[in-house]
């Protein structure tokens, strides 16, 4: 009976223990990465995702915001790198800046892939976007929620654009993904790859042109102020955000932190794609009107205007595909046609 007592009691003392090293294991600080800071929908959505996992954890778990990548020292290229390797613990991150790593990625810069917000869904939400979570899962990313950052529009400051030979020899910061350099010569333009740090100064300069961003982008970041008046809405990228942790940082968390940090992850999720869509989307064109006020020229292209952008675009379409993965490519079309 006393023997048995005493092993009762040895037991548990190294159950406390293994409990207790558990918790020391957590560190103090988890670095979380974005590109956009708090006053765009992007880096909102970093805040509420540490506030939620804050709270979820009893503050367990926290959640630091590094926006404007500074962790890879602005280059948002290389922040998918910087996760595998342990510098970033947790990212929001698009697609695009993504791409160069994981290939599969580039299926939403694919140009005029996604029409319209319920072919974004369709993708995201339905087979595709598993496919891409599983694709992440195996490159040691845990993937845990989307988010978004929008439609991709173009704007420039030299002339309204309603053909692609309006942007004949124009200048534009295209981001880091190869796929946008290509898209952009194919329409006569005249691209250069740039972080987004380097494209505010770059625009206000007059070194390049023009820009392509979610129109949440062009206004938070104020981009009239710089001489971007003319605007052109051809949705030609759809430009959705992941939430996701490191292998390595999720492993060391308890089964029920994990629950909830990706509890936290959804709900930051589906309240930055409302965010991102507000006076955007749907009847609602406060942003437009907004953008129309600081003296943007808005064009709205003509179904026959969109067509001339993806039919001289298409050969891209079709290069990356191959790069993409046929499959893939072939899975997303038929979602959206199904949408
Ligand atoms: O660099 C951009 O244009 C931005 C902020 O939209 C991305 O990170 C893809």
């Amino acid at each position: 009976m006393l023997r048995r007592t005493f092993v009762a009691a040895v037991a548990l003392g190294l159950l406390a223990s293994a409990g207790a090293q558990a918790q020391t294991t957590y560190r103090s600080e988890y670095r979380l990465s974005t590109t956009l800071g708090t006053a765009f929908p992007w880096g909102q959505a970093g805040e509420r995702w540490a506030e939620l996992v804050r709270e979820k954890t009893q503050g367990r778990i926290n959640i630091k915001l590094y926006s404007g990548n500074s962790l890879v020292g602005g280059d948002q290229t290389r922040e998918f790198t910087a996760i595998r390797q342990g510098v970033i613990d947790l990212s929001i991150g698009s697609t695009i800046n993504w791409s160069p790593q994981v290939k599969e990625l580039n299926l939403f810069s694919l140009p005029f892939l996604t029409p319209d917000y319920k072919a974004m869904d369709a993708l995201t939400q339905g087979e595709v976007g598993k496919e891409l979570f599983a694709t992440l899962e195996k490159r040691d990313v845990i993937p845990l929620a989307w988010g978004e950052n929008g439609f991709r529009e173009m704007s420039n400051s030299k002339r309204d654009i309603a053909t692609p030979a309006d942007m004949k020899g124009m200048k534009f910061r295209v981001v880091g993904s190869p796929l946008y350099n290509e898209t952009f010569s194919a329409l006569g333009a005249n691209p250069t790859q740039m972080s987004w740090a380097d494209a505010q100064p770059a625009l206000a300069s007059g070194a390049v042109d023009g820009q392509e961003n979610p129109l949440s982008v062009f206004t938070a970041a104020r981009l009239a102020t710089v001489g971007q008046k003319h605007l052109t809405l051809w949705h030609y990228v759809a430009d959705p955000l992941i939430f996701v942790v490191s292998k390595q940082v999720w492993n060391s968390w308890t089964p029920a932190d994990r629950e909830a940090v990706r509890q936290a992850a959804l709900q930051a999720g589906r309240e930055n794609v409302e965010k991102a869509r507000k006076g955007i989307a749907g009847n609602d064109n406060t942003v437009l009107k907004q953008i129309e006020a600081s003296g943007v020229k808005v064009t709205q292209l003509t179904p026959e205007q969109r067509a001339a952008f993806v039919q001289a675009t298409r050969p891209v379409y079709d290069k990356w595909s191959k790069t993409i993965g046929t499959d893939l490519v072939k899975k997303a079309e038929a979602a959206i046609a199904k949408r």
